[in-house]
């Protein structure tokens, strides 16, 4: 008994020390973004910080009201992660992006989560570039090809990261400090719905678009608060989760998009324990943050997933977040947070009243 306790104690002290002395990939990341990195590594001792996506644009029945979340209304605080979704910002075209939210407004609501002490998370689900249609416009084929350097898209492809720069590099606290971001590049590629996921493109290609968009927006860009996300979804074995791994110097945050579909509970939490048990032990020798980017329950029909499904699931390894997605306004049933008086309402202010999981208040500083 002493010693297993002697033995967690000095496990938890070498978990600080490396967290202490961790660096995000990029050498030149801004004071904030490293203080970011550092605190969410030594944060995932203690608990996960709980994630919504888009919690203060919209929710179920309303859009744009000031200080308005749904997480928020039922449990008397904001989420601890904001994801935030930049599609249709490439073209350049639009003040909207593709879930008709105003770029401005995204800009604003990841601003004030920044100053209140919470932490944002950016995906960007981009046109195809050959056919210029959606993010799951699979057709033609060789679309992540033509965006490599001297692919026919290539100039198109710098001019759309131009694009991302520009708002990344909007993100500034009250002393213009640049706002930390953990940007998802080219998320869930192992699946097959986007033009980059895995029938669409090799191995090598998927990798050399990661590596291209890091490089370019960081070295001739000089982006320096973003925090690399690696996001595949469901993979079967360890094999496949680093099949398409761009490498540890370019990547920050390890984690994987999982939703609860038709299984049931326990065969959900066994699945994201087995998915997490495929790269937790290389991400902790490598001092990366470890995450579930995306995850949640259609339209929550289980009134005790909080406290039954999603406390399980994430308190087994050391995560550091997990993010459940949007609500949209205008979407029947695209809902996985609940809203006042939702089934599973109750559960979810038991959940977020356990000490093992953050919301926002709670966070200790996460940008010193
Ligand atoms: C998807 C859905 C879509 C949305 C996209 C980007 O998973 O929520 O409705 O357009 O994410 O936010």
């Amino acid at each position: 008994m002493v010693v297993g306790k002697l033995i967690a104690t000095i496990a938890l002290n070498l978990i600080c020390l490396a967290a202490y002395s961790a660096r995000p990939v990029d050498k030149n990341a801004t004071k904030e973004t490293k203080a970011l990195y550092r605190n969410m590594l030594s944060l995932a001792s203690k608990g996960f910080m709980f994630g919504h996506q888009d919690a203060t644009l919209y929710g179920i029945g309303w859009k744009y009201d000031a200080n308005r979340s749904d997480c928020k209304s039922v449990c008397g605080d904001y989420p601890a992660v904001y994801g935030w979704e930049l599609g249709d910002i490439e073209l350049g075209t639009k003040d909207i992006s593709l879930d008709s939210i105003h770029f401005d407004k995204i800009r604003e609501h990841i601003i004030a989560a920044y100053s209140r002490g919470g932490v944002n998370t950016i995906s960007w689900h981009c046109n195809n570039p050959v056919d210029g249609k959606s993010s799951w416009s699979r057709e033609p084929m060789g679309a992540v090809g033509s965006l490599l350097p001297n692919g026919a898209n290539h100039e198109k492809f710098k001019l759309w990261l131009d694009r991302v720069a520009d708002f990344l590099q909007s993100l500034r606290g009250s002393r213009g400090e640049a706002v930390p971001i953990i940007f998802r590049a080219w998320h869930e590629h192992s699946g097959t719905w986007f033009w980059w996921g895995s029938t669409q493109c090799t191995p090598d290609q998927y990798k050399e678009l990661y590596r291209f968009t890091v490089s370019y927006l960081r070295d001739n860009k000089h982006v320096h608060n973003v925090l690399w996300g690696y996001s595949p979804d469901v993979v079967d074995s360890k094999e496949g989760y680093f099949e398409r791994f761009p490498g540890y110097e370019w990547v920050d945050v390890m984690a994987a998009d999982l939703y609860h579909r038709k299984e049931s509970r326990e065969e959900y939490v066994a699945k994201v324990h087995r998915q997490l048990d495929y790269f937790v032990m290389d991400a902790r020798r490598h001092s990366k943050i470890i995450a579930i980017s995306e995850m949640g329950s259609g339209a929550l029909p289980d009134a005790q997933w909080w406290t039954k499904v999603m406390l399980p699931a994430l308190t087994k390894h050391p995560v550091s977040y997990g993010m459940v997605w949007r609500n949209a306004y205008n979407l029947e049933n695209h809902l996985f947070c609940p809203y006042p008086g939702q089934r599973s309402a109750d559960d979810f202010k038991i959940f977020t009243a356990d000490k093992r999981i953050f919301t926002e208040n709670k966070l200790p500083k996460m940008y010193r």
